[in-house]
């Protein structure tokens, strides 16, 4: 007969699970017990936060949800960003959360925290399981309900006396493809309507744009219009950024380069924009029409407020729309005489000598040594607006950063799974040395694994974006610097490499030689942000001659 954590791990391999992540209690014995002898391997981490980053970027790269374990109450608790990072990023996955007993209470309230209330606000669905023969349906519903559109973060809480509770065979709920509806005709025929009669069209390609399943579709319909576009942080990537159709990337809300050519469209095509990341472009009463593609239907807010919306499944309905369009439009490439002088200005001084490096010759250098397959993930820092900004992207996903929870911690446990998902790929985390340091002790669980990873610190001993922003804000300079390891040292310590960069020049040979290596490298660089200002401030409200700061 088996038991409630059978029946469990049976239901994960329905799902066609092969890892999960976290970090067991004594709740939990049972079901680990229960994964010794399955097809799924269970991969300790050193945090549960760095558990559930990892988990959700196992989604956020496969469109399946990535999966993690904890204990009750403060394990489960330390899932609480990592849910919040999926919920905003829209990653599907599914955290199992173990409970004391339901059915008697023999350790009184010992560890009990209402866990599955906790993670109401910060998941689609949170849910306690109370009898072991429900759980092949309860698995099946919290994997449709964190795949679908939109994705996001599920709870499963697995007290432990149902997780030993002895059950009936209880049939596994066997899956099936679940097409998404394409959008209505009249929708698609106002949008083709309203994009004939533009005379200086953008398109704009958000977050959802860069979902596994949308990024042909979308490729195409740039392609078959000839619509210049630019894209969001999280959009980077969809349509290859070397295209001679890409504008730029919004790293900023208003007011830098690639706002030249949004502010003079008469219409931007919004695909896949979410509003949960940092507002790519400011809706006002006079400018732009805005069609929005998406999935769901388009949030209405102060700075985003569509006039059109073609709400399906984003590749076939964007095919529907270019069959309507192709080969009439006679303003496609209006705002295209605008590119060579935004790109010049966004790469100048990107070979600049000085030293320590400024963040334009670190993205430049970078560049260098990805091959446009290769993954960079980025931790949040300063570094994140220049890497947006400054960094092309040739393939969907090759530049993970997080513009929705925006959280530090993450650079490193999403690095981590992109080089577990792609073994023969270059991964490359970028940290700064205050968000490194607070999952970096996965660098542990990095070397377990045999990663081949390489990890670049860019070292100011400041939580350096904050710092900024107090000068920005004229605040005098307090309060916002630290210490830090030596990290050539520390990453030994782990039985990793480490390698200092000691000149300008050296960055790409160091970095070429830690790819070249293998395993697990880390390479720390000083960086020099008096660029933060001189570009971010001066240079563009002198761009503007208007005074004003850029909106962060
Ligand atoms: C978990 C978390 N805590 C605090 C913040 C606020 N925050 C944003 S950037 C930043 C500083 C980052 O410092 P560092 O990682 O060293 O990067 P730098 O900006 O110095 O390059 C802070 C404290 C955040 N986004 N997430
Ligand atoms: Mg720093």
């Amino acid at each position: 007969m088996p038991k409630g954590s059978d029946l469990l791990v049976a239901a994960l391999e329905n799902e066609g699970v092969d890892r999960i992540f976290g970090v067991p209690g004594e709740e939990n014995l049972d079901v680990v017990e229960s994964l010794r002898t399955c097809s799924i391997k269970l991969i300790l981490t050193r945090h549960e936060q760095g558990a559930a980053f990892m988990a959700a970027t196992y989604g956020r790269l496969t469109g399946k949800p990535g999966v993690c374990i904890t204990t009750l109450g403060p394990g489960a608790l330390n899932l609480t960003t990592g849910a919040a990072y999926a919920f905003l990023g829209a990653m599907p996955m599914v955290m199992l959360t173990g409970q004391k007993g339901i059915m008697s209470s023999r350790q009184a309230r010992f560890q009990i925290v209402d866990v599955v209330t906790a993670f109401r606000p910060i998941t689609k669905l949170s849910r306690q399981i109370v009898n072991a023969s429900s759980i092949p349906t309860l698995v099946r519903d919290a994997f449709r309900i964190a795949m679908e559109e939109r994705p996001g973060p599920v709870l499963l809480e697995l007290p432990e006396d149902v997780a030993a509770e002895q059950s009936e065979e209880i049939a596994m709920v066997a899956r099936h493809p679940i097409e998404i509806p394409i959008a209505h005709r009249a929708a698609l025929d106002r949008a083709a309507e309203m994009i004939l009669n533009a005379k200086r069209p953008l398109i704009m390609l958000g977050a959802a744009a860069s979902r596994p399943r949308s990024t042909a579709g979308i490729g195409g319909f740039v392609r078959r219009t000839k619509i210049p576009y630019f894209n969001t942080q999280m959009g980077k990537g969809t349509v290859a950024g070397g295209s001679n159709l890409y504008m730029g990337t919004a790293a900023l809300s208003e007011r830098d380069y690639v706002h030249e050519a949004v502010d003079r469209a008469d219409l931007i095509i919004a695909i896949g924009h979410d509003t949960v990341e940092k507002p790519p472009f400011i809706m006002g009463p006079n400018g732009p029409q805005v069609i929005h593609v998406s999935y769901t239907p388009a949030n209405v807010e102060l700075v985003y407020f569509p006039q059109c919306e073609v709400v399906g499944d984003v590749g076939p309905s964007l095919e529907l729309l270019a069959d309507r369009i192709e080969g009439r439009l006679h303003h496609a490439g209006a705002l295209l005489s605008l590119r060579e002088a935004i790109l010049s200005r966004i790469g100048d001084r990107a070979t600049e000598d000085r030293w320590p490096p400024t963040p334009q010759r670190i993205v430049h250098d970078v560049r260098k040594v990805i091959p446009e397959d290769g993954i960079v993930a980025l931790d949040n820092g300063m570094y994140k607006i220049w890497f947006a900004r400054n960094y092309r992207t040739y393939v969907a996903n090759t530049l993970l950063l997080d513009n929705a929870l925006a959280t530090m911690g993450a650079g490193l446990p999403s690095a981590m799974m992109a080089a577990m998902l792609f073994p023969d790929r270059r991964v490359l985390a970028v940290c700064g040395d205050g968000g490194f340091m607070m999952n970096s002790q996965e660098m542990e669980t990095a070397v377990r694994l045999k990663l081949n990873l390489v990890v670049l610190i860019l070292e100011d001993s400041a939580y350096g974006m904050i710092r900024w922003k107090q000068a920005v804000d004229h605040f005098p300079d307090f309060g916002l610097t630290f210490g830090n390891p030596d990290f050539v040292k520390y990453a030994e310590s782990y039985g990793a490499k480490g390698s200092r960069v000691e000149s300008t020049g050296d960055l790409i040979p160091t970095l070429e030689r830690a790819f070249k290596g293998g395993g697990v490298h880390l390479v720390v660089v000083p960086i020099d942000y008096t660029e933060n200002t001189r570009v971010l401030i001066d240079e563009l409200r002198e761009k503007l001659k208007t005074v004003a700061e850029p909106a962060m």
